[in-house]
């Protein structure tokens, strides 16, 4: 038929353009025709994906990769002739009157947004068994990432649309998955109506792995179990700008009036803290770039944000990567490398990879460069030469080096946070963790839920509320402070203002306690806990919560990490909580 000779002529296309780029080895060890053709065809099926997966397709790929890997031979340093220094960004103060107003001005552009969380990573790190989005952000609720995230941008299109009299925006939601988490992204999304979320509102968009490089010649690696396939290996969260592109959803969204496209990771439950303000800062200062920062520990393995200027003028303010920033900063004249200043933390800003592009200079930007970002390599070299690998290598890239192609008149800037506001990272496995220099945040599933209950109680504390002192304890070998475990859906607390609105100075709460607030219009007036209070409302209920609450509580108990009869959930954290005694309201 027609289309099996075009697809013929195509298998012919793609087997010049490989012999054409050095890959004659893929094909040596081809029997005639007529033997192994069901591979042979599979064979074409993965090269034919893997060329229309990348911007300029195959020969592109292997093109850049020659290149790189002769840069890596050569030691070339990609900031070979820039200087570092310490750039300066907008500092925000939580809960002062410049937060609340760019709050503010954040929830009305809102609905304006889109989101794009980059979901693909496997979390090798943190060596969980299932995605990390399916992981509780805390065990209070039991919530998982995904269903906060979802909740916050529901939260936030409520009152964006308030905001500006009645509208019905639904603001859209895309997720990057790859081959290691899509089906199960999926499911957890359709077993759970998509968190209250409309359906149509969430695309999904999978990143392809990129072929694997056996030598400097860039020579393809044949997978060691299947001569008739090609080794493949993540290319990096960098990835959702082609997917952005090639998919026409970034056209879509500008055709609809988008104005903001706001990126952010699997696993930072304090992210939505800062939401509001970040994009305030953004639609304010007009940035068509903002990345949000917070201070960041020497050695943190978050990248620092760098003013780079180059020995011919050009100046840029990017995120160099963790591993990178200390032998920068060695070479160009800082013998102490990635060191601490008088302050405590590294001067750097460290990146949280949570970027605010302006839409409209993002797309006109993509149409020339197809969503391509800079790529890196970083093969292992068996030896000095550098002539052999130890295992095959690829191609990377990070969805923060967008800047990197811009013009120096764009408006690149950053918005610095403190963390305990915005930054909780779940990456870490407990071993690990432990082995964090002291002082420096674990980054682990211990550290990222009480992150959350210090955050909460200190936004209580801010708005008048009496919050006991945390205690201090440790959980697989780490300290951390155990604060009283408040936590509340997206709805009741979007904004510091809203939280003021809602919580009344004379109430109070024991460090022992659990307090869950599950509603739209619940009032913390007069009320002192010291026990578990769990308030549930509906949205059209409106509810006091006073009096004084006494009770047993919930208790919290240590868990091994390698006590395998435990749920992997709690191994991961150290502890669980024992529902000894609570109070529960429904509205
Ligand atoms: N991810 C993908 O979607 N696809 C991939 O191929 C790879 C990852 P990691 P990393 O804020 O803590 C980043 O592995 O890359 C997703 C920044 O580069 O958790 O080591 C993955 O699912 C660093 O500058 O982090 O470091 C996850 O959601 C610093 O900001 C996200 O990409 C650091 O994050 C990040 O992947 C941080």
């Amino acid at each position: 038929s027609r289309s099996c000779r075009l697809k013929a002529s195509y298998k012919v296309e793609l087997a010049k353009m490989l012999l054409n780029e050095g890959q004659g080895h893929l094909f040596e060890h081809w029997p005639e025709p007529g033997v192994h053709d069901d591979k042979k065809k599979n064979f074409f099926d993965q090269v034919s994906r893997l060329n229309s997966s990348y911007p300029g397709g195959l020969a592109a790929y292997i093109q850049n990769a020659k290149k790189l890997l002769a840069d890596s031979k050569a030691g070339q340093n990609p900031y070979d002739g820039f200087t570092p220094s310490v750039p300066s960004g907008e500092a925000l103060t939580f809960g002062d009157e410049n937060f609340v107003s760019l709050e503010a001005a954040g929830v009305k552009e809102a609905r304006n947004a889109a989101f794009v969380l980059v979901a693909g990573g496997l979390g090798e790190r943190l060596g969980y068994k299932g995605i990390k989005v399916a992981l509780p952000r805390e065990t209070t609720t039991g919530k998982c990432f995904l269903q906060h995230y979802i909740e916050s941008i529901l939260a936030l299109q409520e009152a964006s649309c308030k905001m500006e009299g009645e509208c019905h925006t639904k603001i859209p939601f895309a997720i990057m998955t790859s081959d290691d988490t899509n089906a199960l992204t999926i499911k957890l999304l359709e077993s759970n109506s998509y968190f209250g979320m409309e359906p149509s509102q969430v695309k999904i968009l999978k990143q392809e792995k990129v072929a694997c490089l056996a030598d400097n010649d860039a020579r393809l690696a044949l997978d060691p179990n299947d001569k008739y396939k090609i080794q493949t290996k993540p290319h990096g969260h960098g990835d959702v700008h082609s997917l952005l592109y090639s998919s026409g959803l970034l056209e879509q969204w500008k055709n609809t009036g988008r104005r903001w496209v706001l990126f952010f990771q699997d696993t930072n439950g304090l992210l939505f803290n800062a939401i509001p303000s970040a994009l305030g800062v953004s639609a304010t200062k007009g940035y068509n770039v903002n990345s949000l920062a917070v201070p960041r520990k020497a050695k943190e393995a978050i990248g620092g944000i760098t003013k780079l200027t180059h020995a011919d003028g050009r100046t840029m303010v990017i995120n160099v990567e963790y591993n990178q920033l200390d032998p920068l900063l060695r070479a160009t004249g800082h013998p102490d490398g990635d060191a601490n200043c008088e302050t405590g933390y590294s001067p750097y800003p460290g990146n949280i990879n949570q970027l605010i592009l302006e839409l409209g200079p993002y797309s006109e930007e993509l149409k020339k460069t197809h969503g391509a970002i800079s790529e890196f390599v970083n093969p292992k070299y068996t030896d000095s030469t550098k002539t052999a690998f130890k295992s095959s290598t690829r191609l990377e890239c990070m969805m923060q080096d967008y800047p990197k192609t811009l013009p120096p008149t764009a408006k690149v800037g950053f918005t610095v946070m403190d963390a305990w506001l915005a930054y909780a990272p779940v990456k870490n496995n407990p071993e690990d963790a432990a082995k964090v220099p002291k002082g420096n945040p674990f980054h682990s599933a211990t550290s990222g839920e009480m992150a959350i209950y210090r955050a909460n109680s200190l936004i209580l504390r801010k708005a008048g509320a009496q919050i006991s002192d945390p205690v201090v304890s440790t959980f697989n070998g780490q300290e951390v402070e155990v604060w009283p475990r408040v936590t509340w859906s997206p709805r009741w607390g979007l904004t510091f203002k809203d939280v003021k609105r809602k919580v009344h100075g004379n109430s109070s709460v024991s460090q022992r306690s659990v307090l869950v607030i599950n509603g739209r219009n619940v009032v913390i007036d007069g009320l002192s806990l010291d026990g578990a209070l769990i308030v549930n409302s509906v949205d059209e209920a409106e509810v006091k919560v006073t009096g004084h609450v006494e009770n047993k509580g919930w208790t919290i108990q240590h868990v091994d990490h390698r006590d395998t009869s435990e749920m992997e959930e709690s191994r991961i954290r150290g502890f669980k909580f024992e529902k000894v005694e609570q109070l529960e309201v429904n509205y």
